[in-house]
């Protein structure tokens, strides 16, 4: 059984493989009245976009995204909302070497153990190409937010391997394909890259969030706690392989009296919580981290078996990324805004009486 689709009122559902003819989703459940339009959508596309920096796969695609539905006018209608792209630029005889082959750390295993039949063409559904419609529903989620609710969501680079980066300025994210607020260790950043993409091999990196203006109230507990949905959303995401909400794994070293957050003057002290307590939103700030790990499409020859079970040495060439979390910022904003949307919207059948 596969799975495709997530949130409750706002309900997503992608498609396609990174080199079919074409990726698309469906967003059903959106409001009406939102005006957006497909250059709106592109400006998000773009951000995450390869070929952007020598630091990401070269492969080269316009994501040049059709609204197919569900907008009339230049307005959401309330109907289903349809977006296609169409792939390109793929490349699939870079992949006649390993089509028999699994490559270690990858979803070839695990795919062709599950379904016995895998799209060894880049990945096919495993692919990061997956996560572009992510990042177009996204930006319909991101605009409805902003104009109803005030609520801003914005990620940012805070690990690149050993590299660890403060926010920053958060207003200069934008403006390197880092993704950094420290805008100033831009070179430091470049240097690294260029010598781990010269040396084959790939890193993790770690991405942090926030999102502000967040109403107190949201997350339905027990099972589709705000802090659960997140990690789910967050997880899913393609090379992801950890989740912290607040202060994450540090909380296990802390004492209560360090990771309580204190209530002065009716003000929260402190936000170790990541502005969630017991899978609800408290007001403040939610705040989360992910981990995302190496890509495994690499140069430098690793052990692993063909589809007879031979023992072999996988060498993958092709256009791939040395740090798929470069990129990945604009993916988290995305999820995060879409399970953001969907619980406001969820919380709006449960309002307490007056
Ligand atoms: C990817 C491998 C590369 C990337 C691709 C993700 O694809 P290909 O081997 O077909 O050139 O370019 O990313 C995208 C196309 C994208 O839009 O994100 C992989 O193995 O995940």
């Amino acid at each position: 059984m596969s799975h495709n689709t997530f949130g409750k009122n706002l309900r997503f559902t992608s498609f396609g493989e990174s080199h079919g003819s074409t990726i698309g989703c469906v967003l059903d459940g959106f409001p009406p009245g939102l005006s957006i339009s497909a250059d709106e959508i592109k400006a998000e596309l773009v951000r995450r976009a390869t070929g952007r920096s020598r630091h990401t796969s070269q492969r080269k695609e316009q994501d040049d995204v059709q609204i197919v539905s569900g907008v009339f006018e230049g307005v959401t209608t309330g109907h289903p909302i349809a977006l296609i792209i169409e792939n390109t630029d793929a490349r699939s005889k870079d992949y006649t070497e390993i089509a028999r082959q699994i490559r270690p750390g990858h979803a070839d295993f695990s795919y062709w153990k599950k379904y016995g039949v895998r799209d060894y063409r880049g990945g096919g559904r495993s692919s990061a190409r997956e996560t572009t419609m992510r990042v177009a529903a996204g930006a319909l989620a991101r605009k409805w937010l902003r104009l109803n609710h005030n609520i801003e969501v914005v990620a940012w680079l805070a690990q690149l391997g050993d590299i660890e980066l403060a926010a920053g300025d958060l207003t200069r994210v934008d403006d390197s394909p880092f993704f950094t607020g420290e805008i100033d260790r831009v070179p430091e950043l470049n240097a690294y890259m260029d010598a781990l993409r010269k040396s084959g091999d790939s890193v993790g990196a770690r991405i942090n969030a926030k999102a502000v203006n967040v109403p107190a109230g949201l997350g339905e507990p027990v099972y589709g706690k705000l802090d659960a949905e997140l990690a789910l959303a967050m997880m899913s995401i393609n090379a992801t392989k950890g989740v912290e909400i607040g202060a994450g794994f540090d909380a296990v070293a802390q004492n209560g009296s360090v990771h309580r957050d204190e209530i002065i003057d009716g003000e929260f002290a402190s936000n170790h919580a990541g502005g969630i307590l017991a899978g609800v939103s408290t007001g403040q700030d939610i705040t989360l981290s992910v981990a995302f790990k190496p890509t495994s499409s690499l140069r430098i020859p690793g052990k692993s078996i063909d589809l007879d079970g031979n023992a072999i040495e996988v060498v993958t060439k092709g256009r791939h990324d040395p740090c798929v979390g470069i990129r990945a910022t604009p993916i988290v904003e995305a999820m995060m805004a879409l399970v953001i949307m969907d619980h406001l919207m969820r919380h709006q059948a449960q309002l307490h009486s007056a």
